[in-house]
């Protein structure tokens, strides 16, 4: 049984970081009669209090619970996202210490802990940055701090399942076999039973497994499979149960029928080669901050969905696993990542075991979501450093080695220089041409050149995107930071990759506004802006281009001609304006414009 221990509880800062000496963990220091302890919300982040906006360092939460008599039980508590450091007292004694803030983990509670009435459990969650933390001091978003994901209390029989993934491959005759392999804290027999989604009472296949292990494996066969793909989301539930009269816990896995692999330079998706159209998003809205309610979260998915893309690159870590859901039900291939991101301490051998222990834990949690494609171990990481190459190396192979039916790669921002991107199944590069340097005029020729470092690999542009302020339009100069420069920029970029047919897809950066300490100009203010819609969910002038934007049947052009003919057009487009000719001169700039943008 799980009780879920979400919803008011006590808190307090503890800027002189006096509470472990003061020992705040004790019963006697963190109950309700001490004035210093604040009503406060779980899941939630200090940080979205407008009281502690810029606070970074350590808060205590407390509350207590009731444990319902249920002898021989295994208790413990599951944290979903603690962010950064957390550490755990029940009833004034440690129950254990986590690192990491975007994954789920479990305390153990020995039962000689618990009191059959009221317990308490204090926590204490920490979020200074640090080079030998992950991610490192310096990151593009903010650094919200505290419980903000849910808590559950657990009560489980040791006749239970630990885990049970779910592999599918597709067969020539349309059906589908699919591999169970499962664990079992304890054996027990039981019986499997699987149905499609929203159809409970049409059993499509059963069986039972005596199960002599605790680690075990069995095939099922499933005729006429229903394939999950964005266009056709199908889903099915396997439901595991204890033999009739063993008294064990129950265990149900959702999954979908799909396969994911490369053939030379192209991702094959169901044995078709795909095109990836997609955006990012940061685990943020205001005025939660990283608490998201589990239905905004859907809105999310299906508002990116209804734009037109078919992907999602959930930046930089793993975001609550309701956007996963979502993004199984409605239909968006995701592309995950642990905030392995630019500058951490690659010479250390914990920072290592800590990306490496992140990486298990993403797998863990998501194998069986069929909307989850691609795992990245890293974004914008300098591999030109020996070290830095080594340690992706490792998660790379680290990633393989756990989860083969999925591709592993990670996000480079390095052009020429990248000799690790190799070792990537997919290759995945960032490209702000023509934002933060050069010409987007050059986008074709800089990633054609690219490309020669990794020829024979299918390549993905994991971010492109300019800034604009919601609000601000420039439709004769497209000013920079105005939201025509934006739509002007998106809308090159996606044409010309879409017109390189040797890329496999694109993820412009970003789908929302979000809050960053690094973006402070006149046009920011505290914002990272390259959001195609705001922080309000505001759509800016590249939403209405693209539904046509992503329907458009680009072919190749000829660079070399248009590259002729654009400055042609430009001349043609002043001289008309000059001699009074508004038909002509709009005439050579729409040429003009649909070479800059690869229209034709
Ligand atoms: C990088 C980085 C993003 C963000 C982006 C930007 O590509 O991966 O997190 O910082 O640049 O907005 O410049």
């Amino acid at each position: 049984m799980n009780i879920l221990l979400s919803g008011e509880w006590r808190g307090r800062p503890d800027p002189k970081q006096t509470g472990l000496n003061q020992e705040w963990f004790r019963v006697n220091n963190s109950g309700p009669d001490i004035p210093e302890w604040k009503s406060v919300d779980v899941p939630s982040c200090w940080n979205a209090d407008p009281r502690y906006e810029r606070y970074e360092g350590i808060f205590w939460y407390a509350t207590d619970f009731d444990l319902p008599g249920e002898a021989d039980s295994e208790i413990a508590i599951r944290f979903l996202a603690v962010n950064y450091l957390c550490r755990a007292w029940v009833n004034g004694r440690e129950i254990g210490i986590h690192e990491g803030g975007y994954l789920p983990f479990e305390f153990n509670v020995p039962n000689e802990r618990l009191l059959p009435g009221g317990n308490r459990l204090v926590v204490m969650a920490e979020n200074f940055r640090s080079s030998r933390r992950i991610p490192g001091a310096l990151f593009d978003w903010f650094n919200y701090g505290g419980i903000v994901r849910d808590v559950e209390l657990l009560i489980r029989s040791p006749f239970r399942f630990k885990d049970a993934r779910v592999r599918t491959s597709i067969l020539s005759d349309g059906g589908a076999e699919i591999t169970v392999n499962y664990q079992q804290i304890q054996t027990f027999p039981f019986s499997w039973l699987v149905t499609e989604c929203g159809e409970p009472d049409k059993p499509i296949a059963s069986g039972v497994i005596e199960s002599h292990a605790l680690d075990g494996s069995f095939e099922i066969i499933i005729p006429n499979a229903k394939l999950w793909s964005p266009e056709t989301p199908s889903l099915y539930m396997l439901e595991l149960k204890p033999a009739p009269g063993v008294n064990a816990e129950n265990h149900s896995v959702r999954f979908g029928v799909r396969e994911i692999r490369t053939f030379g330079p192209r991702i094959i998706f169901n044995g078709k080669p795909i095109k990836l159209k997609g955006d990012s998003l940061h685990e943020e809205l205001m005025p939660y901050g990283r608490s998201i309610p589990r239905e905004e979260r859907f809105r999310d998915a299906r508002d990116i969905k209804k734009l037109g893309f078919n992907a999602l690159r959930t930046a930089h870590y793993t975001h609550d696993e309701a956007l996963l859901d979502a993004a199984d039900e409605i239909g968006l291939l995701v592309l995950e990542e642990i905030p392995v991101y630019w500058d951490i301490d690659y010479e250390s051998r914990s920072v290592y075991e800590k990306a490496e222990s992140m990486l298990r834990d993403m797998i863990a949690r998501d194998f069986n979501h069929p909307s989850v494609i691609q795992w990245s171990v890293g974004n914008e990481v300098p591999v030109e450093n020996e070290a830095c190459d080594l340690f992706i190396q490792r998660l790379l192979a680290e990633a393989r080695s756990l989860d083969e039916t999925r591709l592993v790669t990670y996000v480079s921002s390095r052009f020429l220089i990248d000799e690790t991107r190799k070792a990537s199944d997919v290759c995945c590069v960032n490209c702000y041409l023509g934002w933060y340097f050069g010409d987007e005029k050059e986008l074709a020729g800089l990633l054609t050149a690219t490309r020669e470092t990794a020829p024979d690999k299918p390549w993905l542009v994991t971010e492109f995107g300019a800034c604009a302020r919601s609000g601000f339009r420039s439709p004769k100069r497209r000013s920079k930071y105005s939201e025509n420069r934006q739509a002007e920029f998106l809308a090159h970029y996606i044409r010309t990759i879409n017109g390189l047919d040797w890329i496999s897809g694109w993820f412009i950066w970003i789908y929302r506004d979000f809050k960053s300490p690094m973006r402070n100009h006149k046009y920011q203010q505290g914002f990272n802006r390259k959001g195609i819609v705001g922080v309000e969910r505001e759509q800016k002038l590249i939403c209405e281009m693209l539904p046509s934007l992503l329907d458009e049947k680009i072919l190749p052009k000829s660079e070399s001609i248009m590259k002729f003919l654009a400055p042609a057009f430009k001349k043609l487009e002043e001289f008309a304006w000059r001699f009074a000719q508004p038909m002509i001169a709009r005439a050579a700039k729409k040429e003009y414009d649909d070479f800059f943008t690869g229209i034709k």
